[in-house]
């Protein structure tokens, strides 16, 4: 397929097309490029929501129940997973948990696993696209689980409306993170496994803790569900809609919306310095610079120099 075809198939939202432009997205090369650039006027009708958490808190779950209830009411919804297959998570792929939950998948869902993170640990560059990409597909809500509590909230609300942070009784991580002013405070919070004992304190828990954050607008709503039988999902998602009233009702969408893409451009030109740097780094030569810090014949400040191609701070 060409790009073109690869943009004409996406916007007519065929499976085959958007499957291609995000590996071409993916592949960071000039096809993807030029995708991209046609592709991103198309984007920004669909609702993005960032489901996040620890590892097995439930988000594919709950994902995957989200997209029933969407679908019952005739939503569609493409889902990117990021990072399914990391040694740390446990649950299973998306895809099998919702096939376990529907039978089938209808042409109204798509899903889409993205195997890695950028250089800096955060969304990598794809993530972006692919959003996009569903987006200007027509999709009507785009949902990107991604796995993490505490940082990587800070990558993806570059990407969506809502965040919904998926705890379960058992972690008290959140709580801390929350109390210790190191977490992006989420839109939603959802409390999932509430069949667990421990549902009921971990949410007071929770709320204490979020008056203890000074905001003078939007306080998440912390709701109950019981992902793996549907229960209380239908209120997460009463609870999504909500935020997006209130972003624009009190007219702090743009801003938002803005914000996010500062956020994103920013984290965008540092990965491609990154991608930039490592390219050009010769292995050997780096050994050998760091044989000459080790030996303390160099400072570290001076092999920089020497690794950027810059002019020393200081000459000798
Ligand atoms: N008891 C109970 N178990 C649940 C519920 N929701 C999900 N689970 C189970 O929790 C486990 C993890 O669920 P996942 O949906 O894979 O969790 P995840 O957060 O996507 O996990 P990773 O992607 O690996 O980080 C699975 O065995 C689910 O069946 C729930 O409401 N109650
Ligand atoms: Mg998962």
């Amino acid at each position: 397929m060409t790009p073109e075809q690869v943009v004409d198939g996406v916007l007519a939202r065929k499976r085959r097309a958007i499957g291609r432009a995000i590996t071409m997205a993916e592949s960071l090369g000039p096809e993807g490029r030029q995708v991209m650039r046609a592709l991103h006027p198309r984007a920004g009708n669909a609702v993005r929501v960032g489901v996040t958490g620890s590892p097995g808190a439930g988000k594919s779950t709950l994902s995957a129940a989200l997209v029933r209830n969407l679908r019952a009411r005739g939503q569609t919804v493409a889902i990117v997973s990021v990072d399914p297959t990391s040694p740390f998570t446990h649950g299973a792929v998306l895809g099998d948990r919702i096939r376990l939950v529907d039978h089938f998948l209808d042409d109204g869902v798509f899903i889409r696993s993205m195997a890695s993170r950028g250089h800096l640990g955060g969304l990598s560059e794809a993530t972006a696209d692919a959003v996009t990409i569903l987006d200007a597909a027509g999709f009507d809500v785009v949902i990107i689980e991604t796995v993490g509590a505490g940082q990587n909230e800070v990558e993806v609300q570059a990407l969506v409306d809502t965040v919904m942070l998926v705890l379960m009784p058992g972690s008290g991580d959140a709580i801390q993170a929350i109390k210790a002013g190191v977490m992006e405070i989420p839109d939603v919070i959802v409390i999932n496994k509430c069949d667990r004992p421990g549902a009921d304190i971990l949410a007071g828990e929770v709320e204490s803790a979020l008056t203890l954050v000074p905001t003078d607008d939007w306080i998440p709503p912390v709701i109950q569900t019981q992902a793996l039988d549907g229960r209380g999902v239908d209120d997460a998602w009463a609870a999504v809609e909500r935020h997006r009233d209130d972003l624009a009702a009190s007219g702090r969408a743009g801003d938002r919306a803005r914000d996010g893409m500062r956020r994103q451009l920013r984290s965008l030109a540092l990965e491609r310095l990154v991608r930039d740097l490592d390219a050009r780094t010769d292995p050997a030569e780096l050994d050998a610079l760091v044989d000459r810090v080790v030996a303390r014949e160099i400072d570290p400040s001076t092999a920089v120099d020497t690794i950027l191609g810059s002019a020393p701070h200081e000459e000798a």
